[in-house]
């Protein structure tokens, strides 16, 4: 198992929109395990491919207390969504940055496991937070992008700057 470096905003190769992953198959596991491995590593309660610079439509989330209840989506889709809350959000790819975005309550996601087969899930509260926050991803889509202009390019600059002291 491998760590994967993980991608900073505002690298522009997190604007990518991800393609559908074609078949599940055994060239697609290692990736599963490197990705759950870098998760858990950052700490993180989710990644999604594009943030780790593989751009197919694949995330892994654990909101679980004892990190112990790992879940991959392949080609998800939310088929209905209720609700509105408020929650502080982060990013493994705008690290130290903390701010509050609105999404759907509750929501009702289909997907591929990673054996191929279909399954349906119902969350609410962190999961369906994150479940959001990991399926933006896939399209190119930031936190950072719900917030003000003026947030937002603040942010960009405190990225940059410290970007540049890292080399
Ligand atoms: O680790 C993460 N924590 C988090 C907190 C609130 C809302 C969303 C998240 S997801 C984030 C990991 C990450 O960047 N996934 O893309
Ligand atoms: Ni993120």
């Amino acid at each position: 198992m491998a760590l994967l470096p993980i991608l900073r905003y505002p690298d522009p190769r997190l604007r990518t929109v991800a393609k559908p992953v074609e078949t599940v198959d055994e060239t697609i596991r290692p990736l599963i395990d490197d990705m759950f491995a870098t998760m858990y590593d950052a700490p993180g309660v989710g990644l999604a491919a594009t943030q780790v610079n593989v751009h197919l439509r694949l995330l892994v989330v654990d909101v679980s207390e004892q990190k112990d209840q790992p879940l991959v989506l392949i080609n998800p889709e939310i088929l209905s969504a209720s609700g509105q809350e408020q929650s502080e959000e982060g990013c493994l790819s705008v690290p130290g940055i903390y701010e509050p975005v609105e999404r759907a309550a509750q929501i009702r996601v289909a997907a591929l496991d990673r054996h191929g087969t279909r399954f349906e899930l119902d969350a609410e509260g962190m999961l369906a937070v994150c479940i959001q926050h990991e399926m933006d991803h896939l399209e190119g889509k930031l936190f950072v992008d719900y917030l003000s202009q003026i947030k937002r390019q603040r942010i960009r600059k405190k990225m940059e700057k410290r970007q540049r002291r890292a080399v």
